[in-house]
Formats: C-alpha cells, sequence, structure tokens
C-alpha cells in the first residue's frame, strides 16, 4: 500500500510536468522526424524537427509552420544529467525529471544504463518559420554535466515507451503538432506526426584524425652541431580535437638546447608537448633546438600520446610506426674509422632479404642483421620490410680517421620496420 501511494504522488508530479496525455493516436500524412546533435566546440546538444513537408500546403496555407504541443524525449547514459535547457523556438520544460529507475519501473527490466528526460513544450502556439522537406529546424539546445556517452532521441520501439505506457500510464514517446499536421475540417482528436528519430545520437567524444609528422633542419650535421627538430600535428578529421599530447623521443646524442612553439608548452624533461585544441584543419608545430653530441646515426621519434576522443585510424602512445599519429627522422654525423679498427652496424632482428650497401653497391654476402665496417665508405642496407622515414633513409658514413682504438665498437641502428 505504501508502495502504491508513493507511484501515485510520482505519477502525481510527473502530470505536473505537462506530458502529452495517453490517447490512441493516429498518424498525420504530415510527418516529421527529430534529430539530435553535439557541437563538441560549444559542447552544446541541439534537438530538431525535421519536416517530411514543406510549407505553405493543403493544411496550412501559411508561409510558415505553428506548432501547439510537442515533446522530445531523450535516452541518455545512466550518469548524464542535463543542464541548461535554452528555447530556440517554443518554450521548453526546463527541468525534466529524470526517469526510468524509479519503483514502477522495475518489472519492466529496462537497461539500466540508461535513463529518459521527456522535454515538453508549452501547447501555446509558436511559429516555427518555414519548414522544407528534410531541412532541420532547431527547438532547444542544452548542454550535460559530463561527456557520458551518447544522447539519443527516443526511439517510438524503445521498450522504455511501452513500459511508460503500461506501468504509469505515461506518453514518453516524443510528440509533435502543428497546423500543416491537421487537416482543415473533420479531425476531432489532433494527428501525431512524429514517426522516428533520425540520424545517430549525439556523441560527446566525435572520432577526430590527427596526423603528426617530423622533420630535421639538417639530416647530415657536423658533430657538436645545433639542428632544429620540427614536430607537426594536424586535425585532418571532421570534428575537433581536445586534450592533445605529443611524446617527443630525443636519442641519446642530441643534447636538448631550446624550443619554440606558438600551441602550448613543452617539458623538456619529460619530453612532452602538451597541446590542447586542434581545430578542424589546423596545423600545430613546435620546434626543438638540439646538440648534436655523438656521431653516427640517430633517430628523433616523436607520437600522439593523448587526445580526448577516439581517432579514426591511429591510437595514441602505442608506438605503431605506420599509424599516421607516429613518425621518425634521421640524422647522421660522419664517424673516423682508423686502419685495424671494426664497427659493427646491428639492426634487430625480423627483417628478411637483407642487403647491406657500401657507397650504393650492394656487398657480397652481406645479407645477415650484422655487418662488420672496416673502411671508410657510407653505408646503408635494405630488406623487405622496410621502410624509409618520409625524410629518407640515413645512412652510416664513415671517414679516414687519425689513430683509434682496436677493439670492435658496436653501433646499434635504428631502422623502421614496416608491419604487414
Ligand atoms: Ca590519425
Ligand atoms: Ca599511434
Amino acid at each position: 500500500m505504501k508502495n502504491g501511494l508513493f507511484t501515485l504522488a510520482w505519477v502525481g508530479l510527473i502530470w505536473v510536468h505537462c506530458f502529452v496525455p495517453v490517447v490512441a493516436q493516429q498518424l498525420s500524412t504530415n510527418q516529421v522526424n527529430y534529430q539530435l546533435t553535439y557541437d563538441a566546440s560549444s559542447q552544446t546538444y541541439t534537438a530538431w524537427v525535421v519536416p517530411r513537408y514543406a510549407t505553405p500546403n493543403t493544411n496550412n496555407g501559411d508561409a510558415n509552420e505553428f506548432g501547439a504541443t510537442a515533446q522530445v524525449s531523450l535516452k541518455v547514459p545512466k550518469d548524464f544529467v542535463i543542464q541548461n535547457i535554452t528555447d530556440i523556438r517554443g518554450t521548453w520544460g526546463k527541468s525534466p525529471l529524470k526517469l526510468g529507475n524509479q519503483a514502477v519501473f522495475a518489472s519492466a527490466n529496462l537497461d539500466p544504463n540508461y535513463l529518459y528526460y521527456v522535454i515538453g513544450k508549452t501547447p501555446t502556439e509558436v511559429n516555427y518559420g518555414a519548414f522544407a522537406n528534410g531541412t532541420p529546424v532547431s527547438l532547444f539546445t542544452f548542454r550535460g554535466n559530463a561527456c557520458q556517452g551518447p544522447v539519443g532521441i527516443l526511439a517510438k520501439t524503445d521498450p522504455f515507451v511501452a513500459a511508460s505506457k503500461a506501468l504509469a500510464s505515461l506518453n514518453t514517446a516524443c510528440s509533435f503538432y502543428s497546423r500543416s499536421g491537421q487537416a482543415i475540417s473533420g479531425n476531432v482528436i489532433p494527428l501525431e506526426q512524429f514517426v522516428d528519430k533520425l540520424g545517430p545520437d549525439a556523441s560527446c567524444n566525435p572520432p577526430i584524425d590527427l596526423a603528426l609528422t617530423v622533420a630535421t633542419s639538417n639530416q647530415q650535421p657536423g658533430l657538436n652541431a645545433n639542428i632544429t627538430l620540427t614536430v607537426s600535428v594536424t586535425n585532418e578529421g571532421q570534428n575537433p580535437a581536445s586534450g592533445v599530447e605529443v611524446k617527443n623521443i630525443l636519442p641519446a646524442g642530441m643534447s636538448f638546447q631550446t624550443f619554440a612553439t606558438a600551441t602550448g608548452t613543452y617539458n623538456s624533461g619529460t619530453g612532452t608537448w602538451t597541446i590542447g585544441n586542434i581545430a578542424v584543419g589546423q596545423t600545430v608545430t613546435l620546434s626543438i633546438g638540439v646538440q648534436v653530441t655523438q656521431t653516427g646515426v640517430q633517430y628523433f621519434t616523436a607520437e600522439v600520446s593523448k587526445a580526448d576522443q577516439g581517432d579514426i585510424d591511429s591510437t595514441p602512445n602505442n608506438s605503431i610506426e605506420t599509424e599516421d599519429d607516429f613518425d621518425r627522422t634521421c640524422v647522421t654525423v660522419p664517424a673516423p674509422i682508423c686502419a685495424g679498427q671494426i664497427f659493427e652496424l646491428s639492426i634487430p632482428n625480423g627483417y628478411t632479404n637483407i642487403q647491406w650497401y657500401k657507397d650504393n653497391q650492394p656487398i657480397q654476402n652481406a645479407t645477415t642483421s650484422v655487418l662488420q665496417v672496416t673502411q671508410a665508405g657510407t653505408y646503408r642496407f635494405t630488406a623487405t620490410n622496410v621502410a624509409c622515414p618520409t625524410a629518407g633513409c640515413c645512412s652510416f658514413i664513415f671517414f679516414e680517421g687519425d689513430c683509434c682504438p682496436t677493439k670492435p665498437i658496436c653501433v646499434p641502428f635504428t631502422i623502421k620496420k614496416v608491419r604487414k
């Protein structure tokens, strides 16, 4: 009995919020959809009515559409809290109740991950402006307490609609009534015009596409020379990116000197470039000044390490070199070599059809991952599953030195592996 009383009181509260009454409703021939979109830059959702007819028409001779009662219902993630409902056309409820988790719905076995808002328009007739078939007309905007996941118009077939009707005698379905929906004469009960939701649910994290490239001001600097490394990140996608960070990895033979960027901040201790927002089509750049303090081939790498949104073709911070959010460039500082000295160039295991070259000529039988170098020259290798960075592969360059130790020195040769 106590439960029953609570239910009645609660239903009473709902009715105060002006729900469209539950009546057997015939559908008008002039129909509408509702659509919900999200603008990431303003973090605002917009509810739209999308007519499937135009004004004027046989029911409504006016150039504009005039509407009375309407109801826009939303299916939201359970922790989503609607905020800042702002009218565009019509006067809409500003404090809708969050529905679906009340005791009255317990027997309906609704998905506990979602709850519902029913936002009613006052029945006062409002001028919606001219209607064109398929052209959305905005009704109101709102925001959320946080990005909890996609928010959508409540579909007619959603189990919540049937449960509301059966368990609480509530019409929670979307609803729309206008002059164009009603025959000029002969109708007693107004004809419903809402047919169903249109388009995908509004995502507060629409996918982005960031692409990163790196470059060097000098691919063959002298020892202890200063060079500039440039990192560029472009938003190639259709949506703004936020919370973007890039991880830059300087090799041991490059000593940080200075940096410059118009966007965000660079932490030379961690190598993290904190960018923040990147607008659609925008490219942001970071310049890092370094001194090259070791001979040999050295690689500078950078990768997008963080973003608030998912990227359509890359994943932050996964070090997969073939993705477009990762790039590396190399510099070569020629090294001295002396008579009797041996340098060992090595590449990681896993490459096939290796061939080493000296001065662009294949070295006979040099087809393993290790090459011993005893003479001055320019050394490089090829393999089936190797790709050079955008700026090109760097070769090891040895020149005749004066005097050297005779002990073999191992030099790791870092290269770009192609994943198939
Ligand atoms: Ca990408
Ligand atoms: Ca990646």
